[in-house]
């Protein structure tokens, strides 16, 4: 048979094995695994590197509304450019409804954003910030069936933040149409209360959006999300899980056999807020939520992910640019609230956890790919599609030089960010080149994919989550 790649002689890794053996590719989707496979249309000699399942970002926003004045540092095109460069085949970012509106027209209007201008695979969650009759009761379980099978929750931010009675419903749905929730957990109030406090004490400055979202707001909502989860009997993804308070309430939940599950993201193991501190108006910089803790916080996500109650290591991608359009707006307000929430990542993902992680010998390679491609695929619908290196799957790669050296620098990024919180981080391993079933999309550093050739994925059911069933009787 003549393929149109072959990668020959890399060494292989899935989530449970690693072997060297060539990849036969054809028609999008990987055909062969061996030695001597035949001819192809082209060879790609991937000798002295690792050839892995390209990364799946589960949790980025992209070109989301973010408030009066402010815009998003990255469209489809830019976020997912990025994402290539970094190693990644798919993202999922968030369609998210605002209060009032249609979730189905929320949708359409993010296709019409994405269509003709990915650079990777997308599929979409939903965020439901209106748990009106309308959506809950007919918009919503229609979505899950046409593929949008996963949606996420907040349980803080004006706006976005649901009760506890809307959180019971919407969980319901999930329940009963076998959807998967995702959850922001954080206490609203709370977070509320101490903004108060600190503004009346005059403490504006950046660093202090830390103090007004200290770790018992997140164990508390954490705690909370899993209690209505229980009751409704209904699994749950818990997202950005920053410290081992929140952390140990999954491990608690998971012990008791609920189907709890947890995410970390990058800027959980290496910032913490003291990166902030004296920083002035560049703290903004690092305003994310929950906010990056302290170093015995950086160990617990480590363990977490070491011990598996972590299944999901993700971005949670989320760029402003450091100016009037993002960090500093609105224009004249100064303190800590008005800072648009959330760091670019998604370029830097892989090789943060690849090199602390992989290189540095705290996880191993197997778990590297199931933490970064394998879990999300099998968590959101996708596998064995995506997510995995099989005769059968679409022939989405990543391949690294496991031992080139590079420190993270702006000025190497393609994101739309003029910044990136993990300048100077020193990396050893990186991305050479990423394929999307079957094309180049990057290449020694260059760009050889073009702009619409990701597609649109509609997802299955997530087994996490399956099968749709009634709720508990009372
Ligand atoms: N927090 C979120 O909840 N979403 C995006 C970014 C952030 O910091
Ligand atoms: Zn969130
Ligand atoms: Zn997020």
């Amino acid at each position: 048979m003549t393929f149109d790649v072959i990668i020959r002689g890399g060494i292989v890794a899935t989530s449970s094995d690693t072997f060297t053996c060539d990849i036969g590719i054809a028609g999008g989707k990987i055909i062969a695994l061996g030695t001597d496979l035949g001819t192809a249309a082209e060879i790609y000699d991937a000798t002295g590197k690792l050839v892995l399942p390209g990364g799946i970002d589960s949790h980025v926003h992209i070109a989301q509304p973010s408030g009066p004045g402010i815009v998003m540092a990255d469209d489809f095109a830019s976020a997912t450019r990025a994402a290539a460069f970094g190693g990644n085949t798919m993202v999922l970012p968030f369609a998210m409804q605002q209060k009032g509106e249609s979730l189905r027209q929320v949708v359409k209007d993010y296709h019409a954003k994405a269509d003709g201008e990915c650079y990777v695979d997308v599929s979409f969650h939903l965020i439901i910030a209106d748990a009106s009759e309308t959506v809950l009761g007919q918009e919503l379980p229609a979505l899950v069936n046409d593929g949008y099978t996963s949606f996420k929750v907040f349980m803080t931010y004006e706006g976005l933040a649901l009760s506890d009675m809307e959180m019971l419903n919407v969980m319901s749905v999930a329940r009963e149409t076998g959807a998967l929730v995702m959850v922001h957990a954080e206490n609203y109030d709370a977070i509320r209360f101490l903004t108060d406090r600190l503004e009346r004490a005059g403490k504006t400055e950046p660093h202090y959006h830390s103090a007004s979202r200290p770790i018992p707001v997140e164990r508390e909502a954490t705690h909370r999300a899993i209690s209505l989860a229980e009751i409704i009997d209904v699994p749950v993804m818990i997202v950005h899980v920053s410290n081992r308070e929140a952390m140990d309430e999954i491990a608690r939940a998971q012990r008791k056999g609920l189907k709890v599950y947890g995410e970390t993201c990058p800027q959980y193991l290496v910032l913490t807020a003291k990166d902030m501190e004296g920083l002035n108006m560049e703290g903004t910089k690092y305003v994310c939520s929950p906010p990056p803790r302290d170093e015995a916080s950086q160990q617990a996500c480590w363990e977490g992910l070491q011990q598996k109650i972590f299944s999901l290591f993700s971005s949670d991608h989320c760029p402003f640019r450091y100016d009037e359009s993002g960090k500093l707006a609105p224009k004249g307000r100064t303190s800590f609230r008005w800072v648009p929430n959330g760091i670019p990542g998604i370029e830097t993902r892989l090789p943060i956890l690849f090199s602390e992680g992989v290189s540095k010998g705290r996880i191993s390679l197997n778990d590297f790919v199931a933490l970064t491609a394998t879990n999300h695929a099998k968590t959101y619908g996708l596998y064995p599609k995506k997510g995995t290196i099989a005769v059968g799957s679409d022939a989405d790669i990543a391949i690294w030089d496991p031992a080139r050296k590079a420190k993270i620098a702006q000025a190497d990024l393609h994101h739309g960010s003029d910044y990136t919180p993990y300048e100077g981080i020193e990396i050893t391993g990186w991305p050479v080149a990423t394929m999307v079933r079957g094309k180049f999309v990057v290449r020694d550093g260059k760009l050889t994919g073009a702009k619409g050739a990701g597609a649109y994925i509609p997802r299955e059911k997530s087994p996490l989550a399956a099968p749709a069933g009634r709720i508990p009787e009372v």
